[in-house]
């Protein structure tokens, strides 16, 4: 509708700087990679990018341990690129948001350099420091990485706080000192000419009062307890009065622990805290940690139910199937067989661009990029891995085979081997020698290749993104399921006004013949995704939907 916010409309791509484009043949992608790639990027139709962090880092987890927040990563460039590419995007009319990582910092900041000498150090209180218990650590939490979340320090003998890696020690947000760096660095970015930010585990920032162990039932998903902390609401909005109300910007907050019920809590306009959250009912929907486990269609769908009516009349939702933490949405979601994935990709792109919520789509994805074929541990580069691996395989727990079958399919790794630019060596990310090793198929499947060919997975995204931009109703419109127990088809309608649109995804290698419901009639085909064999009938009574078949229809 007029006047709705312009990052309700956008469309979001995610870059994972590291593995994008690299110039300088240091085998890690850099910013001016970016810049050369804007105008791909910019005919695919995207609207935002969503930069993973770009900030100076020892790299404990591939620069989500930021040593400096207002420095670039030398291995990226320097701040000259940035502001060259940001001016480059300014130039396209793209908008750029940055990655806030603040839960915790890396711990060659030098505030944790300071703050780990003394008791007294002036910035002792920047960090969460306690004594330990009964000879070990303060309490029972959990690290994300592997072992205890707390660190004993040699200089004072007491222990620090940290959720992730050893290298990534907890901010204390009780510190008023603390909250205005961070406000001040995002007023940095801001004044630069940055639209915003995604929030790294934000629901984390507020620890529990009294850091009491966790009981035994909670040990295993530590972040449910870990999101509730009694003053993350009250620090979000100081926040978004301090900073973010001042500038025209877009938020979005990764909800890791956040249920369905307190989501409102996060976006619900009228409390001035965040724009959007990333649920993470769908790319979890079938995990247990590292373990993978089966879904079903009616889960699925019943999910997005969920999360669409957490959005409310107040607030906004994201929709979004892989980022750099989760295996590629082909592999997971889709059939990534040489004969389905390209048709499946594209059903994919399908559902995720008809939702109600802002697109984030993930590099790679684009063109039906999949999951790596991984042997050995050795394959691995994430610091999860080695925790888990050391965890769960080295302790006896786990046998390494049944590890490593599950990781195969869960490992964040998937999405971070480089994008495949074209059939040149490394897929053409870099002419040196890649961090992390290219997959093998990208002969078959790159960037090149697909923008050459109108019936690519790369054209029917940059299809679909046009549609979107052109049909209010599939961006505002209320949504509805209108068979969530079908197992084989994901069917709903998008209403604004009197626009009506159905969408109809087969998730399956069948024919399925799909009867509509009384009184629903197709009134012409908006968009295939290639698979459709011949037009429907105006006022047919069913489809007959080919496998993998998805279609948005106008009613
Ligand atoms: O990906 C996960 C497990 O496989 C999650 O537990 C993930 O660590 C969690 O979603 C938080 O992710 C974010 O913060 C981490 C960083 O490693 C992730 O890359 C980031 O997206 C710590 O900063």
């Amino acid at each position: 509708p007029p006047g709705a916010a312009w990052w309700k409309e956008a469309v979001v791509y995610q870059v994972y700087p590291r593995s994008f484009n690299d110039t300088n043949g240091d085998g890690i992608g850099d910013l001016n990679g970016i810049t050369a790639k804007l105008d791909y990027l910019k005919t695919l139709g995207v609207d935002v990018i969503w930069l993973s962090p770009h900030f100076d880092s020892p790299n404990a987890d591939n620069g989500y341990d930021i040593r400096d927040y207002r420095k670039v990563m030398a291995e990226f460039g320097s701040m000259d690129d940035f502001d060259r590419m940001l001016a480059e995007m300014k130039k396209r009319g793209m908008r750029l948001i940055i990655d806030l990582v603040v839960n915790h910092s890396s711990d060659e900041h030098q505030w944790f350099v300071e703050s780990r000498k003394s008791k007294d150090n002036p910035y002792r209180d920047y960090y969460i420091w306690r004594d330990g218990k009964d000879g070990g650590a303060p309490n029972n939490y959990p690290s994300f990485f592997g072992g205890s979340a707390w660190e004993k320090d040699e200089a004072t003998g007491q222990y620090y706080l940290h959720y992730f890696a050893r290298k990534q020690p907890d901010l204390n947000w009780e510190n008023p000192k603390v909250r205005n760096e961070v406000y001040d660095t995002m007023r940095f970015w801001l004044d630069k000419g940055v639209s915003g930010f995604r929030m790294d585990v934000i629901p984390f920032i507020s620890k529990q009062n009294g850091l009491s162990d966790l009981p035994a039932d909670k040990l295993a998903h530590p972040e449910f307890v870990y999101a509730n902390g009694p003053r993350v609401h009250d620090y979000l909005q100081e926040m978004n009065r301090e900073v973010l109300s001042r500038y025209d910007t877009m938020t979005v907050g990764e909800a890791f622990g956040v249920t369905f019920e307190q989501a409102p809590l996060f976006t619900d306009a009228r409390r001035k805290e965040l724009n959007m959250i990333f649920h993470f009912d769908i790319v979890r929907l079938d995990r247990d940690g590292w373990r993978k486990k089966d879904w079903t269609l009616p889960q699925l769908k019943a999910a997005y139910a969920q999360i669409d009516r957490t959005g409310g009349t107040h607030g906004w939702n994201t929709s979004f199937l892989t980022n750099h933490d989760n295996p590629r949405s082909v592999s997971h979601f889709g059939d990534d067989s040489p004969e389905w994935r390209a048709v499946s990709a594209k059903a994919l792109a399908t559902m995720m661009l008809t939702q109600r919520g802002t697109p984030f789509l993930y590099q790679g994805d684009e063109l039906g990029m999949t999951n790596y074929p991984f042997r050995g541990i050795e394959d691995y580069n994430d610091v999860e891995v080695k925790g888990q691996w050391h965890d769960f395989v080295e302790s006896g727990k786990v046998p390494a085979e049944e590890y490593l079958s599950h990781l195969r399919q869960t490992s964040r790794d998937n999405a971070r081997t480089p994008m495949q630019w074209s059939a040149a060596p490394n897929g053409g990310f870099t002419s040196g020698k890649p961090w992390l090793a290219v997959n093998p198929n990208y002969t078959r499947i790159n960037a090149a290749s697909q923008v050459e060919d109108a019936g690519s997975v790369y054209h029917h995204y940059r299809r679909l993104m046009e549609v979107r931009r052109q049909t209010p109703a599939l961006i505002h419109g209320e949504f509805r399921d209108l068979d969530p127990a079908n197992p084989k088809v994901f069917a709903y309608t998008r209403t604004l006004d009197d626009k009506r649109y159905l969408v109809l995804i087969n998730f399956t290698r069948e024919t399925v013949v799909y009867g509509l419901p009384e009184g629903l009639k197709i009134a012409a085909t908006v968009l295939d995704n290639g698979a459709a064999q011949q037009p429907v009938q105006p006022g047919a009574a069913s489809v007959s939907l080919q496998p993998w078949q998805a279609t948005i229809y106008e009613l």
